[in-house]
This record gives C-alpha cells, sequence and structure tokens, in this order.
C-alpha cells in the first residue's frame, strides 16, 4: 500500500504532465474533480484511480445492530470490487463514519465527508430520521447519496441526489398486512408505534392505510418514545379493546421489548406483525421465544435463489462467520449499485454524472435481485414476507 499523500503527490505529478498537454482552462476543474479523489495512478496497467466515496452507519448507540451489519457488508462489496476487479475499472476508498444514529451527528458527519473528505457519493446514512435530517446537507452540495436502509416516506423528496436501494415501508407493509389479514383472518386490528422517529411514524401511517384498504376495523392507536421500555399501559389498553391482532412500528430495541411483553399480556399465539425495523436477527436473538411467529415485510430473505443472492450470503458467511440479514444484503447491493453508476461514468467521473447513472439504473442483477430505480428514485425489486420460526426467519407463504 503506497502512503495516500505519496500517491496523491505522484497523482499531481500526473495531473501537471496532462495540464502541459491540455491547458490551464482544461486543467482547472479536471483538478477540482480529482481533488476529491485518492491515491493510483492514472493509466499504469489498467489500474483504476480509486473513487472516494463516504459510509455514514449508525455503529454506536440503538441503532448499531443495522450499522455494524451494514459496514461489513460494504466491507465485502468493496474488498470484491477492490481485489477481484468485480466491476470492470472501478477501484473504491470508503470513508467509514459512525453517524451514532442520531441526526445533529449524521449533519456533522455529511459536512465532514463533503467539505473535508470531498467524497464523490455516500452511502447511508443507517435511519430514516437522520437521512432526514442529513441528506439536504448532500443535496444541498449536489453529492449523490444512496440510502441503504431508510424506507420513511419522504426520503428521496429532499432531491434529486438522493436514491434509496431499500423498499419503502409504503411497499413492504402493504404486502405484509394483506398476507397476515387473509392468513390469520383478521378483522378488527390495533397499531402501536413510535411517535419520536420518522421511520415509526411512517410505520404508524402505512399499517393504518393498508388496513383501511383491506376494511379491517382499527380499534386502539397507541405510541411510545423509541427510547420506552415499559409497553403495558398501551398493550393493556390495546387488549381491553379486543383486536386480532397488533400492527407495530419499532426500532430493535423498542421491537424486543413490544414482543416480548405482548406475549406476557396478550398471549404466546396472539399475532404481531412488525415494519422493518424488525428485520434484524436481533429480534429472535433478544425476545427468544417470544418473537416465535412474528411477521415482517421484507426486501430479501436468504432462501433467495438468485445466483447474487447466493454468492453473497455464501461470502459474507465466509468473511465473518455470520449469517448476513436483509441490512447487509441492501449495504452490498448498494455498494455494487453505486460503483455501476461509477464504472459508467467513465475516468474521473463527476457527483452528476453519478448522479444521472445511478437514475438509469434498470434490471441490474444484484443481491436483492434484479434492481431499478423508479422515477422518485426509490427502489423497485419484489418484497417478501418472513416469519420468525424456531428462532430464524423463513419465507411467509
Ligand atoms: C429506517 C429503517 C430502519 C429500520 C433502518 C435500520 O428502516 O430508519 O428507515
Amino acid at each position: 500500500m503506497t502512503h495516500p499523500t505519496e500517491t496523491r503527490r505522484s497523482h499531481l505529478l500526473n495531473l501537471t504532465r496532462l495540464g502541459a498537454l491540455g491547458g490551464g482552462a482544461a486543467f482547472a476543474p479536471l483538478l477540482a474533480a480529482c481533488g476529491a479523489q485518492t491515491g493510483g495512478t492514472a493509466g499504469g496497467g489498467g489500474s483504476a484511480q480509486p473513487v472516494k466515496i463516504g459510509a455514514s452507519f449508525a455503529l454506536t448507540g440503538a441503532a448499531a445492530v443495522y450499522g455494524t451489519i451494514q459496514k461489513k457488508a460494504v466491507e465485502l462489496a468493496v474488498d470484491e470490487i477492490n481485489t477481484q476487479n468485480a466491476v470492470p475499472g472501478v477501484k473504491l476508498d470508503v470513508v467509514y463514519e459512525d453517524d451514532t444514529g442520531t441526526p445533529p451527528t449524521g449533519i456533522t458527519v455529511f459536512q465532514k465527508l463533503i467539505n473535508q473528505d470531498k467524497v464523490m457519493a455516500i452511502i447511508g446514512p443507517t435511519l430514516s430520521n437522520v437521512a432526514l435530517a442529513a441528506d439536504p446537507v448532500a443535496q444541498q452540495a449536489q453529492v449523490p447519496v444512496l440510502g441503504v436502509s431508510n424506507t420513511a416516506n419522504g426520503v428521496t423528496d429532499i432531491g434529486n441526489f438522493i436514491f434509496r436501494d431499500s423498499l419503502t415501508d409504503a411497499v413492504q407493509i402493504p404486502g405484509a398486512v394483506k398476507k397476515a389479514v387473509e392468513k390469520l383472518g383478521i378483522k378488527k386490528a390495533a397499531i402501536l408505534f413510535g411517535n419520536d422517529d420518522a421511520f415509526t411514524k411512517t410505520g404508524g401511517d402505512e399499517f393504518k392505510k393498508a388496513l383501511d384498504s383491506n376494511k379491517i376495523a382499527i380499534t386502539s392507536t397507541q405510541n411510545f418514545a423509541n427510547t420506552d421500555k415499559d409497553f403495558a399501559a398501551q398493550l393493556t389498553q390495546i387488549k381491553g379493546t379486543g383486536p386480532d391482532a397488533i400492527f407495530v412500528a419499532a426500532l430493535i430495541a423498542a421491537a424486543v421489548g413490544i414482543v416480548t411483553q405482548t406475549r406476557q399480556l396478550l398471549g404466546d399465539t396472539f399475532p404481531i406483525v412488525g415494519n422493518n425495523g424488525f428485520n434484524s436477527p436481533v429480534l429472535a436473538r433478544d425476545a427468544g421465544k417470544a418473537a416465535e411467529g412474528v411477521i415482517i415485510g421484507a426486501a430479501w430473505h436468504s432462501s433467495s435463489t438468485s445466483p447474487k443472492s447466493q454468492a453473497f450470503a455464501k461470502a459474507f458467511k465466509a468473511k465473518f462467520s455470520q449469517d448476513p440479514d436483509q441490512f447487509a444484503a441492501q449495504a452490498y447491493a448498494g455498494v455494487y449499485i453505486l460503483a455501476e453508476a461509477i464504472r459508467k461514468a467513465g475516468a474521473g467521473p463527476t457527483r452528476d454524472a453519478i448522479r444521472k447513472n445511478l437514475g438509469e439504473i434498470k434490471n441490474f442483477p444484484t443481491a436483492l435481485g434484479s434492481f431499478s430505480f423508479n422515477a422518485q428514485r426509490d427502489a423497485e425489486h419484489p418484497p417478501v414476507v418472513q416469519i420468525v420460526k424456531n428462532g430464524q426467519f423463513a419465507v411467509y407463504e
């Protein structure tokens, strides 16, 4: 490995040569563009110039359950790209940052990645609640952002530089609700959602919409704060209204508590449908038997027969001695989607070319299946519904 300052120096020498050939006017924007990259020698045996990208994940705090596995998945994809030439001509140099799952830190991280590291694009942040605060910084600076786990309403409305490969709650929830309603014969339902986070608020709204469109009576709607530990008051209220099932929008810590306490207050087999925050194996690990039977709309399941999905799951297990989850699959696919946009931008990619090429990703084979962005820059690929069975996620058929 060459030291970054050395590669930067040799890089500038190359640019000086180019400048001598091409003249000052053409040279200035080129220098500006290359300031955003690190190391590597242009030309020389086809070794590509590494493109610097940022990765902003919740690596500490309550959302680290999601962020830690996302980071591993990005590392795996970047390893494959940099050492196996998995995306011809593309090399990536990733600056990882911990956004702690909080909006103010997310803003600081985005400012640092954009102004100091001069990244060409950002993957992340983990939470929609952080994306809604930090993505406007990138939109303003015209730096493309690829969310890999943001599912709340409104994220891509921030602007034309904001994309996500994570299926929205608005796409995942209707399928999960319809399947649960049909299979379990649900007629009356209660909703429980966190009212201090954009993602869990979206979950509450989307559960209501989906239940309404299935003509299910809503007996009670209750809220909590995502740091709450005790949900007995809300669950007791809900129990008094006699629903057939409960639909819960929560991040992992609250999800574990709610599932555990629902079993105590409403019974071992009382139907629970969760939203995207439940899609971590930590649910079954921490809630144990209480998690059995919980139903969740999801973007990926390990049983997917797509060759890219299987190769990903195998490589992830080999590298980390752990099975990947949906969040890992989305983060891994995200790196390849971004790398494809960078590849198409050719040598010296600009942020605007990367943005434009992301928008043109259609039917692209990924670990999530055949992937497209829609006109709103949101993910399009088939969803799945999963259920916790014997401590594992199984496909809910
Ligand atoms: C969001 C989510 C979380 C569950 C991400 C990990 O979907 O914040 O949008």
